[in-house]
């Protein structure tokens, strides 16, 4: 069957469990694809032979950076900084992890497109940072085309701040400024996901959602979809570490942007301008394969036909967006 949704993730589509049969993955790649079409998450093995010395060798160059003494059993390893972004742009390790080719390839299968990392985030502690989705930091059009891969460098213990998450909710609404009655283009936020906490925590309540933890193994892995609500719990054990690092992901092929800042309805989008970790390389942002840089150069230069004159960038976008929907 011709996929007659192509602008859906395929392990998001409805159509996933018909698609299935025709898409060649193996046993394993059919497991983590159901588990994340049905829950939004799934665990599997990160598929790196040098991975405990890689493990090894990022403890020692990054544990320096974050101020605390990770040699004395009774130091409290939360009192530093807590995560250092982009370490890959100078690591060798955290970009080996990054550019993983056995995930890029199984993301690309399970989405359908194209898969590159963009970002990177090493973690010696929890994050203890409250539940939120990533895609209202990191979405795309079109959309749920983003994803996380957390990687657990040490065995994971409750007292640690293990990262939890809601099964099932990145089928909840995708949030945006508009679904919560708020303008975002231009605005000032501290946070991000600050405009829907008071969304997710209402859904959540309303569906009686409990949340899960993940108690990983050293090694083990963990895919998150786009829309998945997830955090990371308090650390109540200062003591310990929880060594992880987080990278996210995105696919070939579309426009990548940030909703908390954007409203997409005037087509006002808060642009990212993405490089990919895997090759170094930029990835501009794509409509149909074609650079909307371009597009938008083309359709400006026509001559104007509405009433209101002219070609702007923020109508522009507006148009294809109200062609979409
Ligand atoms: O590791 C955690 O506790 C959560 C990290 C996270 O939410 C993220 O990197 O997107
Ligand atoms: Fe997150």
């Amino acid at each position: 069957m011709k996929n007659p949704l192509p602008g859906l993730p395929l392990i998001e589509s409805p159509l996933f469990p018909v698609l299935l049969p025709e898409l060649g993955l193996n046993a394993e790649e059919v497991r983590i694809g159901l588990e994340l079409h049905e829950r939004g998450y799934a665990v599997f093995d990160f598929p790196d032979q040098d991975l405990v010395a890689r493990i090894e060798r990022i403890q020692a160059s990054l544990g320096p950076r974050f101020g605390v003494d990770f040699a004395d059993p009774a130091s409290d390893k939360t009192a530093g900084d807590r995560r250092i972004q982009d370490a890959w742009e100078f690591d060798v390790d955290v970009r080996a992890i990054a550019s993983n080719s056995g995930v890029l390839e199984l993301l690309s299968k399970l989405y359908g497109r194209g898969a590159f990392p963009f970002q990177t985030l090493n973690f010696p502690v929890g994050t203890q940072q409250g539940a939120h989705t990533d895609i209202v930091h990191f979405s795309s059009q079109p959309e749920k085309f983003m994803c996380g891969v957390w990687l657990a460098m040490e065995d994971i213990v409750a007292e640690a701040g293990p990262l939890f998450y809601f099964p099932g909710s990145h089928r909840w609404p995708v949030m945006s400024n508009a679904l919560v009655g708020r303008k975002g283009f231009g605005g000032t936020l501290a946070s991000a996901q600050d405009p829907f906490e008071a969304a997710w925590a209402a859904i959540g309540r309303a569906k009686g959602a409990t949340a899960e933890t993940f108690m990983a193994r050293k090694g083990q892995a963990l895919i998150w979809c786009a829309n998945l609500l997830h955090g990371g719990s308090p650390q109540t054990d200062p003591r310990l570490t929880r060594w992880s690092q987080v990278t996210h992901y995105y696919f070939d092929d579309c426009i990548y942007y940030t909703p908390a800042f954007s409203d997409e309805a005037i087509g006002a989008l808060d642009w990212r301008h993405i490089t990919a970790i895997s090759d170094g390389q930029r990835r501009p942002n794509l409509y149909h394969g074609e650079p909307v840089a371009d597009l938008m150069t083309r359709l400006r230069g026509k001559p104007a036909s509405d009433p209101e004159g002219g070609w702007s960038v923020r109508r522009m976008v507006q148009r294809m967006l109200s062609r979409r929907r």
